[in-house]
């Protein structure tokens, strides 16, 4: 531990679907908390991801984007993205520089009117354009859009920018306690990040539409000494989805298990042994109790 007056705080990552926002806390952290894919909508809930620098703990809160919410289940996310502007030292909005202005930049700038804490723009994918003007152009048209507090540009992939953005945040921490034990670098539990990294290999695996329809339960956990034993169910909407997850002769299913254990075994740092199954259940997203397992409120 250094030494040094203790420093703690509450920074939220808000933005666009796809804006790079799991990437960033990602990179903040300096390890895997939270899946990252090309897809909108892979982050479904609020995730906490531990940033230490020095004395200074920095909080960071990894959101659903922000996007139109059609279903219930749309509507819960967008409320935990909402949710996460109050009570903490100051937000970050990230936007993708290279997509420019869209929708849901204008929805971001939109829910941060009128915010009650500091919002720092934060320019992402900065490696993707070429043109420093072109930065620099679109950083003052949002400037124009909206009250922010100060601005950075990074790339959240190669990591430009991204430790002059750390040191910020690290020194506008206010002093205090730190709100976690020293080692811990999300608030997720390994059970919980296990069944959000087989998420991500089957998102990224299946190209089309099944990945909203999806979800993945950690069924059962045993530490068997050498070796972590580990079930996990993939749950589909229909019958036509649960045989796209198996593949062929269940060829695809086991390929997902393959490089779901391979990460796991990196992040956990033990051997796994990882088992998948897949089973259809109509109404998953539609059942109270996965809302309240993923910190959502179910609403109306
Ligand atoms: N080129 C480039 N791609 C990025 C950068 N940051 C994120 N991405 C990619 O953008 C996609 C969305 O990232 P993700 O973190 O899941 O976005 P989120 O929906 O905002 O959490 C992924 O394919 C990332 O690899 C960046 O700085 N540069
Ligand atoms: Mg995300």
């Amino acid at each position: 531990m250094s030494e040094g007056l203790r420093c703690c705080g509450f920074v939220s990552v808000l933005g666009a679907t796809n804006a790079g926002k799991s990437t960033l806390v990602n990179r903040l952290v300096g390890v895997k908390v939270a899946i990252t894919t090309h897809k909108v909508q892979t982050t479904r809930s609020a995730i906490r991801g531990v940033m230490v620098r020095g004395c200074r703990q920095v909080v960071l809160t990894d959101t659903p984007g922000f996007f139109a919410p059609k279903r219930r289940f749309d509507r819960a996310m967008q409320r935990a993205a909402e949710g996460a502007r109050e009570g903490v030292d100051a937000v970050i909005f990230l936007v993708d520089a290279y997509a420019g202005l869209h929708e849901g930049v204008e929805r971001g700038l939109e829910k941060l009117e009128g915010a009650k804490v500091p919002v720092w723009l934060v320019l992402n994918k900065t490696d993707k354009v070429l043109k420093k003007e072109d930065l620099l152009k679109f950083s003052s048209l949002l400037h124009e859009r909206g009250n922010f507090a100060k601005s950075f540009m990074v790339s959240s992939t190669k990591g430009g920018g991204v430790d002059h953005l750390a040191e910020s945040l690290a020194d506008f921490m206010p002093e205090g306690e730190w709100h976690y034990e020293e080692e811990v670098v999300s608030d997720m539990t390994d059970r919980q990040f296990a069944s959000e990294l087989t998420r991500e290999k089957v998102m990224e695996v299946l190209h089309d539409e099944l990945p909203f329809q999806m979800m993945v339960e950690t069924v059962h956990w045993k530490d068997k000494g050498s070796i972590l034993w580990i079930e996990q169910m993939i749950v589909v909407k229909s019958g036509r989805h649960k045989g796209m997850v198996l593949g062929e002769g269940g060829r695809r299913i086991r390929l997902l298990g393959e490089k779901s254990r391979k990460v796991l075994e990196e992040v956990l740092g033990c051997r796994i042994y990882l088992s998948l199954r897949v089973k259809v259940r109509k109404k998953w997203d539609e059942e109270r109790i996965n809302y309240e397992s993923w910190g959502l409120e179910y609403g109306e």
